[in-house]
């Protein structure tokens, strides 16, 4: 390795994307890295690389040469190996060495399971907790709708979503299979009819067209522009979208930061992407951040790709931040004891830091254990974590968060997330990769930065899809499944409680099995967002008493549709163009839609099907349409 160091010229290239020289002296050679030239095949073999390449090679990792055919064969792949090894060099600060030092350090961390917060004591931190409809909601609600013109959107992406086992990306998936609107369209739709909400409380000539960012990687960048080519942006302007790609990094096999092969091609090293913290250093590199604030804007949102109900909690969580001053406000919700999603905790360290972070669902119990919480991460009288559930929905003040990256970059500290196949921890379930979180984010902040966090009811602001059928018939019992089957549930129920909230009287849910997961199967409701984006436009638009019953489904298509005195028992759609007003009153009754069962195993059921466990059998319905 010293060899390595010694002549690799690591070109390190800074959040500026300046190129850096320099030379790491760090680490001596590990046993198994002395090994690499001579292992046999790739001794043979060196004939083909650069005096560069062969210095690359010295990187210990003899395995990845193991499968290597004779000189004369595969040739063109072996040099793309090494221009694929070259390119991971280059793109990473100190390149492969530092990867695979940086590794095995947090590797061996995660093993011991070492409590990432040495020093660090948590507790649970007090920030503005809502309650849907009460007054204090309707008034955070009106004031985040005001900010929205001054609003960026920032989507993460650019995960591969290998829980979920789904072929597609994830922002196609079907939010709801009623009307089977994919969940970047339904954000588009919601960031549109929240920009036209924000523009009509605007005094005087409002032209906000709210920029949406759109982080994504080599594993979803083509698929993201094709969707959104073919739908015409869903109703964007083709410049109000940004696509930003993050690299991707190298996996790793093992403890020992074996670089694992790429099961299609035995002269590739298999790759991952960063994890979503690179968010911060693409923004900052990009240059939009600026612009952004020389165009007035004051907020950054940054959301996730696969929770139905995100936008629920938006106007309200942006009015909270507008109030509070909030430099930093993460969403959260109520969180289960062992859910795969961080804990937002104050951690308080011994020399008198502090500071209000999330802490990971797989750092959380190491932390409780080893800070006088014996029993680590388990619900408290509430029947929940006594630490809000982090969400990841991030609202950035623009001003300060410039100030920080213009001193880091936006470099997040890096962690390793091994899915382990049991609890001796001594081999993974599939490989893994160096991570970094965009939630990390207030790690590096002074403590004058002004933290805070708005905790919402999970029913309304939280449907994450996750999880594949089989994986989230496991989760423990009470814990939400984070699938398919419960993603679109959660919209139903979100939507029937929000109507009840505004005096519709909806029946009560039915119990039914999907996938093996007992869920609510409430009232089939979905409204598009120019529908209405805040409670305040639900109740404006539904009034008299109306009744909806288990087994009706509700699809409200347009902008100007009043619901009053509607008896429904059955299939409604409602689909007008906006320069039309209907009102929907009287009894309806017919067979309507119904929910059957398929089996995720099922290969003649379409994927997005068969991993909710049912589809929609449209067997009667009455259509209101006025085009
Ligand atoms: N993502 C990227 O864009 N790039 C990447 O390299 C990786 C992911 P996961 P995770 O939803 O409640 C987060 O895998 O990271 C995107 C929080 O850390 O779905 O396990 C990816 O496309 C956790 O605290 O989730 O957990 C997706 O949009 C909790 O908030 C997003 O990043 C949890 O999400 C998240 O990636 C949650």
């Amino acid at each position: 390795m010293v060899v390595v160091s010694e002549f690799i010229c690591v070109t390190e290239r800074n959040h500026n994307g300046v190129t850096q020289q320099h030379s790491n002296r760090s680490s001596p050679p590990s046993p198994t890295m002395a090994s690499a030239v001579t292992e046999p095949n790739l001794q043979r073999n060196l004939h083909l690389l650069s005096a560069e390449q062969v210095e690359l090679a010295e990187m210990g990792q003899a395995h990845l040469f193991e499968h290597w055919a004779k000189p004369g064969v595969d040739d063109d792949e072996k040099k793309a190996f090494f221009d694929q090894v070259s390119r991971l060099n280059s793109s990473y600060p100190g390149g492969l060495a530092s990867y695979i030092k940086t590794a095995r350090e947090l590797l061996a961390d995660s093993k011991a399971g070492k409590n990432p917060f040495d020093g660090f004591t948590p507790s649970v931190p007090t920030g503005e907790t809502l309650t849907f409809g009460d007054d204090s909601f309707m008034i955070f609600e009106e004031t985040g709708v005001k900010e929205v013109r001054k609003a960026a959107f920032v989507l993460v992406a650019g995960g591969l979503g290998e829980r979920l086992g789904y072929n597609g990306i994830k922002v196609a998936l079907p939010r709801e299979t009623t009307t089977g609107t994919g969940f970047l369209q339904h954000y588009i739709e919601t960031i549109l009819a929240l920009q036209d909400a924000s523009c009509k409380l605007a005094e005087g000539e409002c032209q906000t067209k709210s920029p949406l960012v759109i982080m994504t990687s080599d594993d979803t960048h083509s698929r993201t522009v094709e969707l959104l080519e073919s739908n015409s942006y869903f109703g964007m302007e083709p410049n109000q979208v940004k696509l930003l790609k993050q690299e991707k990094v190298a996996c790793l096999d093992d403890n020992d930061a074996r670089l694992a092969v790429d099961p299609r091609n035995k002269y590739r090293i298999q790759t991952k992407p960063h994890g979503h913290g690179d968010v911060h250093s693409l923004l900052y590199s990009s240059g939009l951040l600026n612009e952004w604030r020389d165009a007035g804007l004051r907020w950054v949102l940054f959301f996730q790709d696969t929770n139905g109900l995100l936008f629920n909690a938006i106007p309200a969580s942006l009015g909270v931040s507008a109030t509070r001053q909030y430099h930093v406000n993460s969403l959260a919700v109520p969180r289960k004891a062992k859910e795969a999603i961080g804990g937002i905790t104050r951690l308080t360290h011994a020399d008198g830091r502090s500071m209000v972070i999330n802490v990971e669902y797989n750092q959380l119990d190491p932390l409780l254990r080893a800070t006088g919480f014996p029993d680590g991460d388990v619900n408290c009288e509430t029947g929940y974590s006594p630490f809000p559930g982090n969400i990841n929905q991030l609202i950035l003040e623009l001003g300060p968060y410039i100030e920080e990256l213009t001193k880091t970059g936006g470099a997040i500290q890096e962690f390793v997330n091994p899915k382990y196949k049991d609890a001796s921890k001594t081999s993974f379930k599939s490989s893994t990769r160096l991570e970094c979180m965009m939630q990390d984010y207030p790690k590096t902040l002074p403590p004058s930065a002004r933290v805070g966090f708005t905790v919402m009811e999970p029913w309304l602001a939280y449907a994450p899809v996750k999880n594949n059928p089989e994986d989230a018939a496991k989760v423990p019992k009470g814990n939400p499944y984070h699938s398919a089957t419960s993603g679109e549930m959660l919209v139903y129920r979100a939507n029937s409680l929000i109507l009840r909230k505004a005096g519709v009287q909806v029946a009560d849910p039915v119990q039914r099995v999907f996938n093996g997961q007992e869920i609510e199967v409430w009232p089939c409701v979905t409204w598009k967002p120019k529908w209405a984006v805040t409670f305040k436009e639900v109740k404006n638009k539904v009034s008299g008493s109306s009744s909806i019953s288990q087994r009706s489904t509700l699809v409200i298509k347009g902008r100007n549709i009043f619901v009053k005195d509607l008896c429904l028992d059955g299939a409604l759609v409602i689909d007008v163009a906006d320069d039309k007003e209907v009102k929907v009153e009287g009894s309806i009754q017919n067979k309507g839609w119904i929910l059957e069962n398929v089996d995720y195993k099922d290969t003649s059921v379409p994927e997005e099907l068969r991993i909710r466990g049912f589809r929609i059998n449209k067997i009667e319905q009455l259509v209101k349409s006025e085009p």
